[in-house]
């Protein structure tokens, strides 16, 4: 173990305890609005994943891009947006990222390079693309990375885009965050490939398998694909073993699933790995690290708080921003 943390900075692991117990307790506290009837429409919970995002997106200037998917919460949170914007575009207030009109599926912030949500299955990966085409055109040295799952990852955008970003040396990372079930499908019963970074050697580009309940381990493979996008060598096809911890979607139970494969995941979980690292390594005391965990809660606590105090977009402005004015072509 120490030989794995050895050459990660110590402050750089203890951001990352913070933030691998901000994408939990943002989750956790979205599972209770949500009791509560406070957020409408369907959610979908990135509770068990969270190495995978914080793990990444560690390795990412404020400039790059991410593309999200219809689990996007962390994604989200790990790029840099901001919690209270995003309770409240949950709970359809004006105060959201969307003004209350998007919801979940369509958190995006420019500002932190976070390209968008998007609830089409696969349809990140071929938008990603486009970003790195642009950045290399414009020689900016920024990265783009696709988040996608198992079950995307047997869509035609998945070869389309890939191909694309192979052939002209896009600086994409695409990370595949194979969480075993793609709603109640399970990933063996729909593929012959065992590794989904196998299909990699198709385009001629690296595949990388992380243990993504690891977020040390998906930080240094995610490192080395973004040091790759960056010098101009073209994308990396990362594969983040993981798994989710509830249902699909909030009105998923997750029935499908075997109790002790569920079990076994849960006694893998990347928060309490993350801590039992740092701690066995005198990185962090035990008081130490409980003192983040308030301090996350605290932040939660405020975050939920503006968003339940905020109001409810006016009627009279149901038709504002959702339609672009046309415009003179050049
Ligand atoms: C194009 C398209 N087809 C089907 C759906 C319905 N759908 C929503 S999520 C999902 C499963 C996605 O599985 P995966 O890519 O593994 O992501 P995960 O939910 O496991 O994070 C499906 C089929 C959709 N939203 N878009
Ligand atoms: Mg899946």
């Amino acid at each position: 173990m120490v030989m794995i943390l050895m050459d990660v900075e110590k402050a750089k692991l203890v951001e990352m305890y913070r933030k691998l117990l901000e994408l939990r307790k943002f989750e956790e506290k979205c599972w209770d609005l949500f009791s509560q009837n406070l957020i409408p429409g369907t959610i979908h919970l990135y509770l068990g994943q969270e190495a995978v995002a914080v793990g990444v997106c560690s390795n990412l200037n404020e400039d790059d891009y991410v593309q999200s998917t219809h689990r996007g919460h962390g994604h989200c949170l790990a790029k840099g947006a901001q919690m209270d914007k995003m309770f409240a575009e949950l709970m359809g207030k004006a105060t959201g990222y969307c003004k209350g009109k998007g919801g979940s599926m369509h958190i995006t912030d420019a500002n932190v390079g976070l390209l968008g949500a998007c609830g089409v299955v696969g349809s990140g990966i071929v938008m990603a693309p486009g970003a790195g085409l642009s950045a290399k055109l414009r020689g900016t040295n920024q990265v783009v990375v696709c988040f996608f799952g198992d079950g995307a990852s047997n869509t035609g955008n998945f070869h389309e885009g890939i191909n694309i970003a192979a052939a002209w040396d896009l600086p994409v990372v695409f990370v595949c965050e194979n969480n075993l079930y793609a709603m109640g499908t399970k990933q063996t019963d729909v593929m012959k490939v065992k590794n989904i970074a196998d299909r990699a050697s198709a385009y001629g580009i690296p595949g990388v398998i992380c243990d993504g309940n690891d977020a040390v381990d998906v930080y240094k493979k995610a490192y080395e694909a973004v040091t790759r996008a960056r010098e101009g060598k073209g994308p990396t096809l990362i594969e983040c073993k993981t798994y989710r911890h509830r249902g699909h979607s909030r009105f998923d139970q997750g029935k499908y699933r075997p109790e002790e494969e569920v079990n076994e995941w849960l006694r893998m979980d990347p928060i309490i790995r993350m801590r039992e690292r740092l701690t066995s390594m005198g990185i962090l005391t035990e008081e130490e690290a409980d003192v983040i965990v308030n301090e996350v809660d605290e932040e939660i606590e405020v975050a939920a708080k503006f968003a339940i105090e905020s109001p409810f977009p006016d009627p009279k402005t149901a038709l504002e921003d959702v339609w672009v004015e046309e415009r003179e072509s050049e």
